[in-house]
């Protein structure tokens, strides 16, 4: 048993990676193909095409099964043993959709082991070559139509956990069924990307995963089952059409853990995998992320890179047009909560550069920036009851729906007028503004996604804006949570949340009591060496400025409206 592996996939926007642990969590081998490099014969640019014009951007779907032959021939180079592995499971970019041919299902129950995956599965298998990706923009009328027929964003949210957005897999489908009618006639099965790379495993169609199926628009999350009235819409509004498209969609398998069968006998014949080597669901890329520590419920990670991206696992079905939520990839009851910005970093280096002109830097190039933030006060105030607000928005925004600009605001007592130069000094104290603006947003949107308090137990700062000292202290501050700030060094969190899975799916225990499974997070608690994983950088609740903070929030608000409303 101690020798039993479990591998984890991840088929990401650029590339496919792969990592196998053995029992302990020990990662033993890790490889990866980056589509761009490794298979250049398909002339993506970073994994995708565009089309400006059309805002659409799609990635053809045989670059990915080329590249998964490269990445069993790296790892069977890289020595990995394959008649080890217990059980696979994977992550997939979210939302992107793969259309199968009639012809799909024969063809992967008899693939030839003397051949590639790329010598069969040619493209003859697909009524459409192209997946399209979560970059794509081409949607804004079929948006328009989900919100405008069946009630608006707030009520598509309550029933989907998301508004209805670009590029979510219902109004995808919806436009490529009136872009291409003939190809959609010829559609037999529709996949998301996970669930198509679990049906390349498995040699037979994949049931779609409980929280990939969550960024589709399509899933009514309260009631585990497809909205009826969505699907209709999406299938050209008849009852005829709505049957054919849940036929196309298929089961969604609820059980993250199970296993939906062993693996096709083609990578037993060729690479030497175990016939009883079993795959389990592969879920989406954030579904999984969180898969990649034992999340409790109230902890939030928050990812600090180019763009800012916030996740928390929660039992509070509690939805809103401006996150998404999705029902836990592992676990009945919990869900998880996502909020996605546009500026993250690149914000925080534009106000940088601005104080190193008329500060030059002593040491790195944050250290005027840091001693900025951490030598002013809490919200630009040392007495009174004013605070300097602002908003700064380099690229359009996502949350809120805005365009570019920067704001500042004087917030005295109930009113906001605009600051004026001798009340702000720029650049020097948008520093801390820029901190507290981009921590104050996200503490507005998860804290009701987290308890009535909003308070978390912990965050989890993840990405390169984590190493940033002044970013981890005014998160706690701002965040106050009651455990503190960690900081978790993970390169592969997709690929090891999906090797995690795969583990936890062979060896989680029935709890004879409740006849339950072991849930995912008490399994991997009990394994994870926290002392290795994870460094406390903040601890986190302050009394007294955290409830400061939150008395700013509703003057954050209105801030966040007039620069939405601005022309
Ligand atoms: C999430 C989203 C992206 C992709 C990236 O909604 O669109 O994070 O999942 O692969």
């Amino acid at each position: 048993m101690n020798d039993d592996l479990f591998l984890g996939f991840d088929l990401s926007t650029q590339q496919i990676k792969a990592i196998a642990i053995n029992s302990k969590l020990q990662p033993i081998i890790e490889a990866n193909v980056e589509f761009d490099v490794d298979t250049p014969e398909y002339l993506t640019k970073k994994g995708v095409f565009t089309n400006a014009e059309r805002q659409e951007v799609y990635a053809p779907v045989v670059m990915w099964i080329k590249a998964f032959d490269v990445l069993l021939g790296k790892l069977q180079m890289a020595g990995l043993d394959f008649a080890k592995v217990k059980c696979i499971s994977g992550a997939g970019q979210q939302h992107g959709s793969v259309f199968w041919s009639e012809d799909a299902e024969s063809m992967l129950a008899s693939l030839d082991s003397e051949k590639t995956l790329a010598e069969q599965l040619d493209g003859r298998q697909f009524s459409h070559d192209m997946s399209p990706n979560w970059q794509d923009h081409s949607t804004g009328k079929e948006c328009d139509a989900i919100e405008d027929t069946l009630g608006g964003p707030e009520k598509i949210a309550q029933l989907t956990g998301s508004k209805a957005h670009h590029r979510f897999t219902g109004p995808q489908i919806m436009r490529f069924r009136t872009l291409h009618p003939e190809k959609y006639d010829k559609t037999w099965r529709i996949s998301l990307v996970s669930s198509f790379f679990a049906s390349i495993l498995l040699g037979k169609i994949a049931p779609i995963d409980v929280s990939d199926v969550c960024g589709m628009n399509l899933w009514d999350i309260p009631n585990s089952k497809w909205n009826d009235e969505i699907v209709r819409l999406v299938a050209g509004g008849t009852e005829a059409g709505k049957v054919e498209l849940l036929r196309k969609l298929g089961e969604v398998e609820l059980d993250g853990g199970k296993d939906l069968g062993p693996i096709s006998n083609y990578y037993v014949r060729r690479f030497g995998f175990s016939s009883d080597c079993f795959i389990t669901p592969v879920t989406g890329d954030n579904p999984a992320t969180i898969l990649a520590l034992p999340l409790r419920p109230l902890d939030v990670i928050v990812s600090l890179g180019t763009s800012t991206t916030l996740l928390v696992s929660t039992p509070v079905y509690k939805t809103s047009p401006s996150y998404h939520i999705f029902s836990h990839p592992t676990t009945k009851g919990l869900y998880m909560g996502m909020l996605c910005y546009c500026n993250g970093s690149l914000a925080r280096e534009k106000v940088r550069d601005e104080i190193n002109v008329i500060s030059p830097p002593s040491s790195d190039s944050w250290s005027s920036f840091n001693e900025a933030a951490l030598t002013s006060p809490p919200l630009g105030v040392d007495s009174g009851n004013t605070s300097k607000i602002g908003i700064y928005f380099p690229l359009p925004e996502i949350i809120p729906d805005c365009k570019p600009g920067v704001w500042r605001f004087i917030n005295d007592a109930d009113s906001l007028h605009n600051a004026s130069a001798e009340e702000w000094d720029i650049p020097t104290a948008d520093a801390r503004t820029i901190l507290e603006s981009q921590n104050l947003s996200m503490r507005l949107r998860a804290g009701p996604m987290l308890s009535s308090t909003g308070q978390p137990r912990r965050v989890y700062v993840v990405g390169g804006g984590s190493r940033n000292p002044a970013i981890c202290e005014v998160t706690g501050q701002i965040f106050g949570p009651t455990e503190g700030v960690f900081k978790l060094e993970l390169s592969n969190a997709c690929a090891l949340g999906s090797a995690y899975k795969a583990l936890w799916s062979t060896q989680r225990m029935v709890d004879s009591s409740t006849g339950e499974y072991e849930t995912f997070d008490d399994f991997l608690a009990d394994r994870w060496d926290e002392s290795t994983m994870i460094a406390k950088v903040d601890v986190g609740y302050r009394k007294g400025l955290w409830e400061k903070y939150g008395e700013v929030l509703p003057a954050f608000e209105t801030a966040e409206k007039v620069a939405v409303e601005s022309k």
